[in-house]
């Protein structure tokens, strides 16, 4: 397979001046007419006519009215054109409903749709389908369908004809058509220059009452992008779709958004409260994106972190105004380490601007979004909040109209403020996380702090450079009181120390506070002090951090040395969760425990070879010995904290009943069973009812309730997602695969529905100790179904190889066990480009 280079980019030599497509559309034999004005750009070093194009059955061509023959070549086309502007017109044909890969125009629930980034264009006509390539469309959308929906504004519309014209130049990724038999949730926004624009959200007929809490998210996104930002929307319609068979979450085509129907439908008796917090995210990611991402978007894919790091900060950031700024942070941290930092420490590692790539697709990776996302937040923290809103108003006014590049987006940074990014810039072009090592000392009032910084070898980067870390960092007083606030420490060398001066004691420091950079802090503390720091930072995240550490110390200790749950840590529980005057959201968050790939990555990290099923025990034996900690009181906590009345999916009662579920699961290890039963018989919304079936299953007592479930919901395929995923997500680690396998033979199970598969094989992933059982049954389930789905959809198999890579991890045995399950993928015959280059890596 052919592997792509940042180092070979050229621009296309035309420039595309105008674009019209009409759609004949029929099931199996779409026809798709282009009628595109081309002009050959006079200084061009590249003069060839290619057009990419993939699946199509090319009917004609021509050029300026000519009938032309053109070269069809791996790929697309060449073709001999004018050296002056000419149109060039072809018709093509192609199969909507044969395609199951759901790139460019498909068919799901008998709807036609699209999804055209990265590279899906091409499979509908061809295009010069790169970013960089940016044109006005029109679009003349001919069929049967009620609704023909298309980006930009409406132009008119007939029996059996709709037109559309958006007159924002775009790249083709963000072409969109949708055409169905579909119902709007219509609203509308008043922009702050009071310009109307008329609100859509399009369901399959039945859903409409699913749409209430995404159209208010919408507004909110809207409201929050001009008060923050200053971004207004720019045309006089904005669609949001919900379509079921999606790839990912949700795509940000030009006023035509189109959503993983997960991603957007809402209610309560359906959705939990993290399902309305992520809702709520998405819907905001994708319309930030208006701005960064389709008014500046990116010169080509390697720099995908421009429109992806930027939208996921932008998203992070009114996710934090809308709820709590540090549950928010809290979690984003949780995420990046069971996501991001894994692949930063694996064969997949690769830095935030890849520099090669044989297809795209695998690149829409934790490393490019959160990573991303993470060094955005270290420029703004590095340049402070005023400096940063400069630059970005710099960014809008200089790049509008335009597909950018990072060093395009640095140099906005560096003209605003006057600093030199040189080696700022290596976030981006270094794969790894760095470790941190603290070492302190302390002599005549004056304290001071080293910090070494290292970062291991990635593939293809052996050796690494120091980089720019903002460590933000306080001191606190042997009593608690903080006797330095907030100070950002800038590290920009392999070595560095800093002094606190006039201190009347050692003090105890407070080190990446809100996680400032994403890098493994190392230092040697004992666990007396993470429970001071628990008790008494004032910076809420690195209070969580130190419970989170204490946690960790003693899942390792109990899992390398036997040792019986740390009693301190237990009491230090104890007491956090009776106090009232703590945020129960937060509360929640210290109570959850580390995951189990979690202690995996951290036994790791410190040269042991984890053993899932100790990891397993040690979780379940101190899990066990906090419910029995607690037992007196837990009935009353519990109590305290049902959230009663009508169902609101706000932050604050969401964080109520977060920890109420905390407190059930706990609960249920003591009482067999009896309140998850009640609570399960009185839920009138999903998230109590999933917290009581997730407690009985987890207990192995909740097969009334799972059948219960599954009699009331099986229509409605978002929550039959759940009931496949919780069945193998609570399932012990010996019943885990088996658990997955009869699941995969239900009459539900459907291997072209992303959210289905996902459902079952994410949960298997998921379940650590049940994935990696010594069986290895779980391994060759993964690897069967893989390799069926490969030939049904690429982009979805491949994204769900990562599943296997941390093998490296593990003990001979296990590694041999994936070995031999990823070479069988390897060598299947007509293996997709996409499965092929995820299992050449992970293998290598
Ligand atoms: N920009 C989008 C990324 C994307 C995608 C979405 C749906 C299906 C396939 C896709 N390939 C790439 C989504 C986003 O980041 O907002
Ligand atoms: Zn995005």
């Amino acid at each position: 397979p052919q592997t792509f280079y940042l180092k070979d980019y050229t621009p296309f030599g035309y420039d595309v001046e105008s674009v019209h497509l009409t759609f004949r559309l029929a099931p199996e034999t779409t026809r798709v007419l282009s009628r595109i004005r081309f002009a050959p750009k006079p200084d061009a070093a590249e003069k060839t006519f290619f057009l990419h194009g993939e699946d199509l059955q090319l009917i004609s061509v021509k050029i300026d009215g000519q009938d032309v023959k053109p070269r069809l070549v791996d790929g697309g086309l060449t073709c001999e054109v004018p050296g002056a502007p000419f149109t060039w017109e072809a018709e093509v044909e192609i199969n909507p409903a044969g395609n199951t890969a759901l790139e460019g125009l498909y068919m799901s629930n008998r709807m036609y749709c699209t999804q055209c980034e990265a590279e899906g264009f091409r499979k509908i006509t061809y295009y010069p389908d790169r970013p960089d390539v940016m044109s006005t469309f029109s679009v003349r959308i001919e069929g049967d369908e009620p609704v023909m929906l298309s980006n930009g504004n409406p132009m008119g519309q007939g029996e059996g004809w709709a037109e559309w014209h958006d007159p924002w130049p775009k790249p083709a990724y963000l072409f969109a058509l949708v055409a169905g038999d579909l119902v709007n949730y219509p609203g509308s926004f008043t922009t702050k220059s009071g310009k109307e624009v008329e609100l859509n959200i399009w369901v399959r007929p039945g859903d409409e009452n699913k749409c209430a809490f995404g159209m208010e998210a919408l507004k909110k996104s809207m409201k929050w992008d001009e008060d923050v930002y200053g971004l207004e929307y720019d045309l006089e319609l904005f669609n949001i779709v919900a379509v079921d068979d999606f790839n990912m979450g949700a795509m940000e085509n030009k006023g035509l958004n189109i959503f993983n129907s997960s991603c957007v439908l809402a209610s309560p008796e359906t959705s939990t409260d993290a399902n309305f917090e992520r809702i709520e995210a998405i819907i905001a990611h994708e319309y930030f994106h208006n701005w960064t991402g389709n008014r500046i978007t990116c010169r080509d894919w390697f720099q995908l972190c421009l429109k992806e790091g930027l939208t996921v900060f932008r998203d992070a950031q009114f996710t934090s105004d809308m709820r709590s700024e540090p549950v928010k942070r809290i979690d984003d941290v949780i995420t990046l380490r069971a996501r991001q930092f894994p692949e930063d420490a694996g064969p997949l590692a690769h830095p935030p601007r890849p520099e090669q790539f044989q297809e795209i697709n695998n690149f829409y990776t934790a490393t490019v979004y959160e990573k991303g996302a993470e060094v955005i937040g270290m420029l703004k923290r590095l340049v402070g909040d005023d400096n940063y809103y400069k630059a970005l108003k710099l960014y809008f006014e200089r790049h509008d109209g335009q597909a950018c590049t990072i060093e395009d987006w640095l140099k906005v940074f560096e003209d605003a403020t006057g600093r030199d990014l040189q080696q700022f810039k290596l976030w981006y072009s270094q794969a790894g996380t760095p470790r941190v090592k603290v070492s302190e000392d302390y002599a005549d009032g004056s304290y001071t702090l080293t910090f070494e910084q290292s970062t291991p070898p990635t593939p293809g980067q052996p050796d690494k450079a120091p980089r720019v870390i903002p460590v933000a960092v306080g001191l606190l007083s042997p009593n608690g009181d903080e006797v330095r606030a907030t100070e950002v420490l800038e590290l920009t060398e392999a070595k560095q120390s800093f002094t606190f001066d006039g201190l009347a004691s050692k003090p105890v420091p407070s080190i990446l506070r809100e996680f400032s950079a994403p890098v493994i802090l190392e230092r040697d503390t004992t666990n007396a002090e993470r429970a001071f720091l628990l008790a008494h930072d004032t910076d809420p995240f690195n209070r969580w951090e130190a419970g989170n550490a204490l946690a960790k110390e003693t899942r390792v200790a109990m899992v390398l040395d036997g040792a019986p749950p740390d009693t301190a840590y237990l009491d230090a529980l104890e007491k956090l969760v009776r106090d009232d005057d703590q945020d129960p959201a937060f509360r929640a968050l210290v109570l959850s425990p580390p995951s189990q790939a979690d202690i995996a990555q951290t036994l790791h990290e410190r040269g042991h070879t984890p053993d899932p099923q100790k990891i397993y025990d040690a979780a379940e034996t101190f899990t066990q010995t906090l419910a029995q900690q607690l037992e007196t009181s837990l009935p009353r906590l519990y109590a305290a904290k049902t959230v009663e009345g009508p169902y609101s999916p706000d932050a604050v009662s969401a964080g109520k009943r977060a920890l109420n579920g905390r407190l059930l699961s706990l609960l249920t290890r003591l009482d067999g069973g009896e309140q998850a039963v009640r609570q399960y018989a009185a839920a009138d919304n999903m998230t109590q009812q999933y917290a009581a079936l997730a407690a009985l299953l987890k207990a192995e007592k909740g097969e009334v309730q799972s059948r219960a479930f599954f009699d009331q919901w099986q229509d409605d395929r978002l929550v039959m997602d759940k009931w496949f995923a919780l069945q193998i997500a609570c399932a012990a680690p010996e019943k885990t695969a088996a658990t997955a396998k009869a699941l995969t033979q239900h009459a539900l199970f459907d291997m072209k529905n992303p959210n289905r598969f996902r459902a079952v094989f994410g949960a298997l992933a998921g379940n650590h100790a049940g994935f990696h059982h010594a069986s290895g049954e779980g391994y060759q389930l993964l690897a069967d179904n893989l390799i069926a789905l490969d030939k049904l959809n690429p982009q979805t198999t491949a994204r769900m190889c990562a599943a296997y890579q941390t093998w490296k991890r593990y003990d001979a045995g296990r590694q041999s066990l994936i070995r031999a399950q990823l070479t069988r993928i390897a060598n299947t015959e007509g293996l997709s480009r996409d499965t092929n280059e995820m299992v050449t890596r992970i293998l290598d």
